[in-house]
């Protein structure tokens, strides 16, 4: 297998519908600003992204790890200059950290995300509900691994495990520890030949440690957590693209202390919510606000004890947030449109004077 093809070309020409790839083309492995690490036909190379380029792109639109790219070659250099970014079939966002409400891709193309947690932490469901947001808005697959397993007895582990399960009935959950090798060969067969899969989650939960030992290499930069606090350094500060022996690509993300969500109203919480999202469509009235409303299958579900009011709230809470973006997300929106609206109106009358001058 060729190198290309062993980072998925054929599933990503298939995903996109495209008939046949650009002559130069490669995958984006890390990003470094404007300098960026792409996987080509014969091997990783050193790529730029000119000036010119990167300014007819909006902040979305740049190559990021993930993405297909095509590119020239520079005479007598090395690096290569991009010059396109294909079309994406997944796009993994959180909302950018500060005020102004922006997404900031994550990763490009990717078809499996894996939520990370660590076993030496309680287990946070809420922090889990929250990182299922992002594959719910990429429309792609979910699964949660559980890193350091060796750290609990085995009676430990089964109750954790199985508050996990309760938790979250319809989620494949993986269970790993590198130390003794436990699940690492289940993960591996989980990444089908082709396939992009990507690890987020907070910081030392073991993520670089994880692909590492999955890619059979020693290439991801790692760091003990602090004593004490259980607390990750922040070791990965780029994400990074590899490919995996049995044909699979896997991408490394920098841990995140607190996930901004990036979504809108219209974002289902299926995987964490599957039961409460179908309960919502079963309410007497299609307008209902699940709180006060007559004929609600949701307070009905509550009051029968189907579902714990605790877990309506968390869902609601999560709901919130998103339709709270997707209001501010269409003000935006519309305050640009007046703006460019105001802008041309001001372009034509400067147009229509000047031609009236003229004449
Ligand atoms: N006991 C045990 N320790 C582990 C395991 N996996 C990872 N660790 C340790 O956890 C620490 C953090 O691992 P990293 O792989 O750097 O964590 P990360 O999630 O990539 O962290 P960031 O890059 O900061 O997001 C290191 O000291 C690892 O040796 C495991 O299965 N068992
Ligand atoms: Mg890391
Ligand atoms: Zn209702």
């Amino acid at each position: 297998m060729n190198i290309l093809e062993q980072a998925g070309l054929a599933h990503y020409l298939r995903r996109t519908k495209q008939a046949l790839a650009p002559q130069a083309i490669g995958r984006v492995a890390a990003e470094y600003g404007t300098r960026y690490d792409v996987l080509t036909q014969s091997g990783i190379a050193s790529a730029v992204a000119t000036k010119t380029f990167i300014t007819k792109l909006n902040q979305n639109q740049r190559p990021k790890t993930g993405d297909w790219v095509t590119f020239e070659t520079i005479p007598g250099e090395h690096k290569l200059k991009l010059t396109g970014v294909l079309p994406r079939y997944s796009e993994l966002s959180r909302k950018k950290t500060g005020k102004r409400l922006e997404a900031q891709t994550i990763a490009a193309n990717v078809d499996v995300v894996y939520i990370v947690e660590s076993v030496t932490t309680p287990f946070d469901a809420h922090r889990v509900e929250r990182f299922l947001v992002v594959p719910e808005v990429a429309k792609a697959r979910a699964a949660l691994i559980l890193t350091k397993t060796d750290t609990l007895s085995e009676a430990e582990l089964e109750t954790y495990m199985q508050q996990v399960t309760t938790h979250f009935p319809a989620l494949t959950i993986l269970p790993t520890s590198i130390t003794t090798g436990a699940g690492v060969s289940a993960l591996k067969a989980e990444i089908a030949p082709g396939q992009t899969a990507t690890l987020i989650g907070p910081s030392g939960v073991g993520k670089s440690s994880l692909i590492n030992t999955l890619s059979e290499g020693d290439t991801l930069a790692t760091a003990a957590v602090r004593e004490g606090d259980q607390k990750g350094r922040h070791t990965t500060t780029v994400r990074e693209l590899l490919l995996m022996p049995n044909g699979g690509v896997i991408i490394d993300t920098p841990g995140m202390r607190e996930l901004q969500l990036w979504g809108e109203t219209k974002t289902s919480l299926d995987t964490a919510f599957a039961d409460i999202e179908t309960l919502t469509t079963q309410c007497e009235f299609t307008n209902c606000d699940h709180a006060q409303s007559r004929g609600c299958a949701v307070q009905e579900a509550i009051s029968r004890g189907t579902i714990t009011r605790a877990r309506f709230n968390s869902y609601l809470k999560l709901k919130q947030e998103l339709a709270h973006h997707g209001s501010k997300i269409s003000y935006e929106a519309r305050l640009d449109k007046n703006r460019r609206e105001k802008k041309n109106a001001a372009h034509t009358r400067d147009t229509v004077r000047r031609k009236r001058g003229k004449r």
